[in-house]
């Protein structure tokens, strides 16, 4: 646990005692939205993020690029992606909806993209750029109405904000550009002398100091996130950030806690469309779309393909077992509605949680190495979980005649009772027998098993 602080101070080896509160360890399960002016033209090739668009389509400018080909059909050469900001409308946004759909998806907290890589932020950015949602598309705040509401009307749901560190077209990035982040204006895709305007610019003397320093202190101390989720590190005044962030907290009597991409300090891991396949005993977050391979809103891609209530729970608690939390994404469309595919998988997810939730909220997990037992014959694969009072067997097919066998030797003692998780509470006790290598055999009624789906606690 985080020792006491009086005072976070800019130091290395102070900053990186902090550790991820009890909250976000007993959370578990977390909404991530991408949503930005790439929610407009909402496309990516198989195996791209939409929310990459205007990289995409800049890389490479010709006719090899699915991106490129795209956007000619679909827009002609004259369309640049800053057309796109007045298309981003957020007309039908609510946040009361969003943040109660969360609620009845079973989520416990959400992480909201508040600036992507292309530069445009959902929140007040002062005098540092007018490449903002205030002055620009939506005429709003939105990262203030969703943390807000949340605040107001689920305060059980932890807020948390996305931030991306660099800016892949801000001129002033360009004198710390590196790798794939250049900075410096791009060139129209489809007539290299042109420059393509980066809409709301404002020239600042030092991209750190005075952009990214200011926006990521807004986030923490005017927007009162709980969750600094920086993305791809870089150049950074993170140390100074997250004395300030730690102090702030404390001070509102909170915990709060930031991820491994902010270039130092780290509280959590986020591996991204991957988990482990282990235990790991560090805290980690495991990050993916509802789409198969985007984060943003992607119409390429067919609603059969998203990751249906089955799946949702299936890796939440195979994460779970494994010691990490859930990040599950969904890309809202330009105007601010949630897509009723997504709808009904959040939902769905959402019912199981209602009823076997206590096998995944605050447990912790129990054997080391790989949990994905080589079921008995006839008997499907499961996880494991625990509580300090509680062990849970997750199985994840329906067992067959109601018997599900466990080869690994469990605790479970003589006198024990065990219980079919199922909605309206818990069944009455199953017959069991464990045999003396440590089979367990459980017996459950098939009608009580008919009333699940997606998993069996
Ligand atoms: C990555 C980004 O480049 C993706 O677009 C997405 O935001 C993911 C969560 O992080 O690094």
């Amino acid at each position: 646990a985080t020792p006491l602080v009086e005072n976070w101070t800019p130091d290395a080896d102070l900053l990186a005692t902090h550790e991820s509160p009890s909250w976000w360890k007993q959370a578990k399960y977390g909404i991530f939205i991408h949503w930005g002016v790439y929610s407009y033209p909402a496309w990516a090739s198989p195996n791209n993020y939409a929310e990459w668009y205007t990289w995409d389509l800049h890389n490479p400018p010709d006719a090899s690029n699915p991106t490129w080909n795209h956007h000619l059909e679909t827009y002609g050469p004259d369309v640049v992606y800053d057309d796109f900001i007045p298309k981003f409308t957020a007309s039908k946004f609510n946040a009361s909806s969003w943040v109660d759909l969360f609620d009845r998806a079973g989520a416990k907290y959400f992480v909201l993209v508040t600036k992507h890589h292309d530069g445009f932020a959902l929140f007040e950015t002062g005098n540092t750029t007018n490449r903002n949602s205030l002055k620009l598309g939506p005429k709003r705040d939105l990262v203030a109405e969703l943390l807000d509401t949340a605040k107001r009307e689920k305060p059980d749901l932890h807020r948390g904000t996305y931030y991306s560190l660099p800016e892949w077209f801000n001129p002033d990035y360009a004198k710390y550009g590196f790798g794939p982040w250049p900075g410096g204006l791009a060139h129209n895709a489809f007539n290299s002398t042109e420059i393509e305007p980066y809409t709301g610019y404002v020239n600042v003397t030092d991209y750190i100091d005075d952009l990214q320093y200011p926006h990521m202190l807004d986030l923490a101390l005017r927007y009162d996130t709980e969750i600094m989720w920086c993305d791809i590190g870089g150049p950074n005044r993170t140390l100074d950030f997250a004395a300030q962030f730690y102090n702030h907290a404390m001070a509102s009597g909170k915990q709060v806690t930031m991820n491994n991409r902010c270039g130092a300090v780290p509280d959590f891991d986020t591996p991204e469309y991957a988990t482990f396949g282990s235990i790991q005993p560090q805290n980690w977050e495991s990050s993916e779309g509802m789409d198969p391979f985007s984060y943003g809103l992607n119409s390429a891609t067919s609603a059969s393909q998203y990751k249906n209530g089955t799946t949702i729970v299936q890796t939440l608690v195979d994460i779970v077992s494994k010691n990490g939390n859930f990040l599950l994404d969904i890309g809202p469309t330009a105007e601010g509605e949630i897509i009723e595919p997504m709808v009904t998988n959040l939902l769905d997810a959402g019912s199981w949680l209602a009823h076997s939730g206590d096998c995944v909220y605050s447990t912790t997990y129990s054997f080391q190495g790989s949990q994905d037992i080589d079921p008995p014959a006839g008997s499907p694969p499961a996880r494991f979980t625990r509580t300090p009072t509680t062990f849970c067997i997750i199985a994840f097919a329906r067992p067959a005649s109601g018997t599900l066998v466990i080869q690994k030797r469990l605790p479970v003692l003589p006198g024990d009772e065990i219980v079919f998780m199922k909605p309206g509470g818990p069944s009455s006790p199953l017959e069991w027998e464990m045999d003396e290598g440590g089979k367990l055999t459980i017996k459950a009624s098939e009608s009580d098993l008919n009333e699940v789906q997606f998993a069996w606690a």
